[in-house]
């Protein structure tokens, strides 16, 4: 294991020239049929490596399951990732990330699954996260000089980031309120914060991601069927997940920067600018059923609405009827 991984460390330092065989030896001290073997070992899990006579090995393309090595090569994170753990299969990776936060995981540690088996959602709602289908992760956050009552601005900061990276992939994300991101009237992705807290200090968030990439419709949950899409579905392509991480670990971590340096405010302008429905009317159910017309965030993450009277509400967990 350890050196295949400095194996890896090695191509990918020369991943724009090539090594060769005998450096590649010495550098590891190992014989050169031991490298060839590695090597052989690695195009089965997916790499791309070209040899080339009197030059030696490159590598071309990363594989397209996720990986530890597959992850960490070219993430350009300053601490968002930087350590990890890879799980094929998890009930829920936040179940792990807790137990490694109480275990003093150190900020920015993900725990990623190929799939998990009792995925959450929000209020013990289920979360269907297939084999290889999807990013299925949990980020251990210690904002240290965030308030408690302030934690669940993070789901709002990390669905702007997401709503960026799919802007990027070119995918029309809308943000529906407080943590999904939609395209159209389908579900995409969803957000999960979970906080532990002692007095007025926060001792840990785990922020729960989960993407619908390369499923196609009918790798979905039959209830689920007819309200979730996915990535590929969308752009009739597969995704490559490692670089889809990449990107999203590295917009979230920018977004979270400029969250703890400057605020709420930035971050609201964004997400208003995301959120679906924005300025058309709603039904909620609050004291009664009314109409209510959706202009925006308030800092504490409450939905902001008028109603028909123009009188300004915010809504907690007001049950909203979005259609
Ligand atoms: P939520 O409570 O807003 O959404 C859950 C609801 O969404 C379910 O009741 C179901 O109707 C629907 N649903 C379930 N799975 C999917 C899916 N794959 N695509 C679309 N719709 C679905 C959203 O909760 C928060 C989800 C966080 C998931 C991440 S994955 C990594 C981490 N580990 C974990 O166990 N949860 C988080």
């Amino acid at each position: 294991e350890g050196t295949r991984h400095k194996l890896i460390d090695l191509l990918f330092q020369n991943q724009d020239s090539y090594i060769s065989g005998q450096e590649l030896s010495d550098q590891l001290n190992i014989s050169r049929s031991a490298i060839w073997k590695h090597m052989n070992e690695l195009k089965k899990a997916g790499y791309e490596i070209e040899a080339v006579t009197n030059r030696g090995y490159r590598i071309v393309n990363l594989p397209t399951v996720l990986s530890e090595d597959a992850i960490r090569w070219g993430l350009e994170t300053d601490w968002l990732g930087h350590h990890l753990h890879y799980y094929p299969s998890v009930t829920s990776t936040q179940n792990i990330a807790h137990d490694l936060a109480r275990d003093k995981a150190s900020h920015g540690t993900v725990v990623m699954a190929g799939e998990q088996t009792k995925g959450k959602g929000r209020m013990k709602r289920y979360w269907d996260s297939k084999q290889n289908a999807g990013l299925w992760f949990s980020t251990v956050l210690r904002p240290k000089s965030l308030e408690p009552k302030n934690a669940t601005q993070i789901t709002l900061v990390a669905a702007v980031a997401l709503a960026k990276v799919m802007s990027n992939y070119s995918i029309p994300v809308r943000i529906k309120w407080p943590n999904d991101l939609f395209i159209g009237e389908r579900k995409l992705s969803g957000i999960l914060t979970e906080m532990q807290a002692e007095q007025d200090q926060i001792d840990y968030i785990i922020l729960g991601i989960g993407i619908n990439v390369n499923h196609d419709k009918n790798d979905f949950d039959q209830s689920i069927v007819n309200q979730a899409t996915s990535l590929k579905i969308y752009a009739e392509e597969q995704i490559n997940l490692n670089d889809l991480f990449k990107s999203v670990a590295k917009e979230f971590e920018l977004q979270y920067e400029r969250f703890i340096e400057q605020g709420f405010k930035p971050i609201k302008s964004e997400w208003e600018s995301y959120a679906y429905k924005m300025g058309e009317w709603l039904k909620v159910r609050a004291q009664g059923e009314w109409n209510a017309k959706l202009v925006g965030i308030h800092e504490d993450g409450a939905l902001k609405v008028i109603d028909e009277n123009g009188q300004e509400h915010l809504l907690y967990s007001a049950e909203i009827l979005w259609s």
